[in-house]
């Protein structure tokens, strides 16, 4: 397991944005469609199981999860969009919150972007991928449940969507993978440490001088 995910542990869970953690720090936040894999994928990258509650009922994740990575560094595991059998009342609540979220959240840094290898970039996953390359919000596409293709099929995926991903949002990045089978968990720890250096080394650097090298 990497680094990154060693001292993972579950902190909290919100309803509503008032009730997250002090926004401070680094957070990256898990998105995508209900049912595409997003807590079997915390469970893979932490190798616990149990890390974040997985169901084979679709759209039950109805909260903010947040997990712990320590040194001020969080996972947020979102509410699944576009759950057609969620009541209205609630799925505008979610969608509200999600919204709210995305836009207000400063430590938020990156975002997961789960998908259904199968059904790549729907109409949700492209307007959020949109959102973020526009907004400067880092994104990794994860094509998960790769272990439902055979490789010729999985490599035609991935070619189509890197270059559908060159029209919506050129900035993201994306690979395959499978929670399941923990296939190309490594790469996808890599990516988010990057993140989180890359992140560190710009605070850590004082503003360059208004005069230039004195
Ligand atoms: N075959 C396969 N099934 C997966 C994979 N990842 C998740 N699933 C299944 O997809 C369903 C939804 O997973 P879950 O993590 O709860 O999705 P979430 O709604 O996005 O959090 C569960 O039945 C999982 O076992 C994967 O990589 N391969
Ligand atoms: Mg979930």
């Amino acid at each position: 397991m990497s680094q990154l995910f060693k001292n993972c542990q579950y902190l909290t869970s919100a309803h509503k944005i008032s009730q997250l953690p002090p926004d401070e720090g680094m957070e990256i936040a898990i998105a995508g469609r209900s049912n595409a894999g997003k807590s079997t994928t915390l469970n893979s990258l932490t190798g616990d199981k149990r890390m974040a509650k997985t169901s084979k009922t679709p759209g039950r994740t109805q909260l903010l999860n947040v997990f712990d990575l320590g040194d001020n560094k969080r996972i947020v595991d979102l509410p699944g969009y576009g759950y057609a059998k969620v009541p209205e009342k609630i799925k505008r609540h979610w969608q509200q919150e999600i919204n709210r979220y995305l836009t207000e959240r400063e430590s938020l840094i990156g975002l997961v972007v789960v998908m259904d290898i199968r059904h790549p970039l729907r109409e949700f996953d492209r307007n959020l991928l949109a959102w973020a390359h526009e907004n400067g919000l880092k994104s990794h596409v994860l094509l998960n449940k790769a272990d439902k293709l055979k490789s010729g099929k999985i490599k035609q995926t991935l070619m189509a969507v890197k270059r559908d991903l060159q029209a919506i949002a050129p900035s993201a990045s994306v690979q395959t993978f499978s929670a399941l089978r923990n296939i190309g968990k490594e790469e996808v720890a890599r990516t988010l440490q990057h993140w989180f250096d890359d992140m560190t080394s710009t605070m850590a650097t004082p503003p360059d001088s208004p005069l230039g090298k004195l």
